[in-house]
């Protein structure tokens, strides 16, 4: 004896599946909205770049004691949240990220998500920012998230590799204009005594040259040897990396803080342009490989 169930469901499974839905759907005045939705298709064989910057963390950054001018607790959160990213979507070849942002570059020919910008951008998004909060207390210990975050994006095409040179460039300047700024700022401040308006009215019209000048002269700090994570952001690539315990090569994403503006950079890491094969990245020996690396390696 076959009970209803049995039955109903020997009925429903020799209906094709789809038969069923188009019907139900078919039958649905509600559908037309679907004409609604528009095409986000990216352009094809142009650089996606997906930038994410936090909404103001002036306030977040006070409301948490961020360090001033830098926090190292912020920075390493944001390349951690950022190596997640990266590690998730294969296709990024390269990121860059300073202060409160980071831009995420998707290779050329990627048909990840069919190019769908709305896709890309919420995707990165919220996969950042559930990470930032995710690895919150692995930075910050005792100080405790107050309130959650949040992160704007934006997708942005471009079409020559000069084109992209030329942005990530553009983000990298704005990290050492602000930084120097930001440095001289609270070095008037804290060893200088000067109130934050006088210290405003101090470097107000004043040039790079200036502000190194003032640092030098007055405080004894030479600019340049300030921290190149502060002074240079960070730039996240995928490379080989030697393990150094179990001796084996693992693909990785690492943390590098130098200059991208010259062409020794691009030079260097040709893989990020011409898009080759990973490359082998080799540290120093004396090196300590940073937490980001170590982490990945299971060290
Ligand atoms: P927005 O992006 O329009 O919603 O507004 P904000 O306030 O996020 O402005 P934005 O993105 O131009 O500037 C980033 C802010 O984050 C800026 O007020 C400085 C702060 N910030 C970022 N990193 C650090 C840090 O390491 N230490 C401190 N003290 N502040 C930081
Ligand atoms: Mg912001
Ligand atoms: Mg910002």
């Amino acid at each position: 004896m076959f009970s209803f169930f049995k039955i109903s469901r020997l009925f429903y499974n020799n209906i094709p599946h789809k038969v069923l839905h188009t019907t139900k759907m078919a039958k649905s005045k509600f559908e037309y909205v679907r004409n609604f939705e528009t095409e986000d298709r990216l352009l094809p064989n142009c650089w996606i770049v997906i930038r994410i910057d936090g909404r103001d963390f002036h306030k977040f950054s006070k409301k948490h004691n961020f360090k001033k001018p830098n926090d190292n607790r912020a920075i390493d959160l944001m390349n951690h949240a950022a190596m997640k990213v990266m590690d998730d979507f294969k296709d990024i070849s390269i990121a860059y990220g300073q202060s409160d942002e980071y831009s995420f570059v998707l290779r050329k020919n990627t048909e990840i998500y069919n190019r769908r910008g709305t896709k890309l951008m919420t995707y990165i998004n919220s996969l950042f920012s559930s990470s930032y909060v995710f690895y919150w207390g692995e930075y910050f210990k005792e100080e405790k998230l107050r309130y959650p975050p949040a992160f704007d994006s934006r997708a942005v095409l471009y079409p020559t590799d000069e084109n992209l040179r030329d942005y990530l460039s553009w983000r990298q300047a704005d990290c050492h204009i602000n930084n120097l700024y930001n440095t001289t700022f609270w070095t008037l401040i804290n060893k200088g005594g000067l109130t934050n308006r006088e210290a405003e009215q101090k470097l107000c019209g004043t040039f790079s040259s200036d502000k190194n000048e003032l640092l030098f002269s007055e405080f004894g700090i030479n600019y340049n040897n300030e921290p190149e994570i502060f002074k240079k952001g960070t730039i996240l690539l995928r490379k080989k990396v030697l393990n150094p315990k179990s001796q084996k090569n693992k693909t990785t994403i690492i943390p590098l803080h130098e200059d991208l503006i010259g062409d020794k950079f691009w030079e260097k890491h040709s893989e990020i342009l011409n898009i080759g094969a990973t490359t082998f990245y080799e540290y120093p020996e004396d090196f300590d490989l940073p937490y980001l690396v170590l982490r990945q390696l299971n060290i």
